[in-house]
């Protein structure tokens, strides 16, 4: 059994938002269309408290509830059968989706006979990697869909980096026609 997971695909990691990757929107119909594509589709949402330590180090972003924390209002949410949320408490940056503190995104995926994770969404150089590491850790078949991620860009180079190190890791890349 297959999953998509789709990670912080949200208002403030899109231009316009407190902290956005570049063309960040441009991966929705893309995702969109990969939806398609799986029977389950789980998403992680970053959702921090105003106090978080998280933002000594980041633009305050994605705090709960707010319109910056909700989905990119193009993504079709309601193929999206659960909501996975992390960062959400005061000393936690929760870059993983396994991080979540709602529902444990492992035993979820156990439960649903998971076998092979396809992860897609925001932002390359921090939660895709954070997830996509602790999904290979955990050991799913883990595929990163390399037209659906973008990275925020920090610092230049670190997302190539991020790359490089997960397909060291035995993370594979797989572009979404090939699915
Ligand atoms: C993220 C920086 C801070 C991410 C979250 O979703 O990649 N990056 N918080
Ligand atoms: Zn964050």
């Amino acid at each position: 059994m297959k999953a998509l997971l789709i990670v912080d695909l949200q208002n403030d990691f899109c231009p316009g938002g407190a902290l956005p990757a570049p063309d960040g929107d441009q991966i929705v119909p893309v995702i969109n269309s990969l939806m398609d594509r799986f029977e389950l589709i789980v998403a992680s949402k970053d959702w921090h408290p105003e106090a978080s330590v998280h933002f000594a180090k980041w633009p305050v972003h994605c705090l709960h509830e707010t319109t910056g924390a909700a989905f990119h209002p193009d993504l079709h949410t309601s193929k999206i059968d659960e909501v996975f949320l992390k960062g959400t408490g005061n000393r936690d940056d929760g870059y993983s989706a396994f991080e979540a503190t709602n529902l444990n995104l492992n035993e979820y995926l156990s439960q649903h006979q998971v076998t092979s994770l396809y992860i897609c969404g925001l932002t390359t150089e921090y939660c895709i990697k954070a997830s996509a590491r602790d999904a290979r850790k955990a050991g799913f078949q883990t595929f990163v869909v390399e037209d659906a991620i973008k990275p925020v860009e920090q610092h230049l180079g670190d997302a190539q980096q991020a790359i490089q190190q997960m397909k060291t890791e035995g993370i594979q890349f797989i572009r979404s026609s090939e699915i």
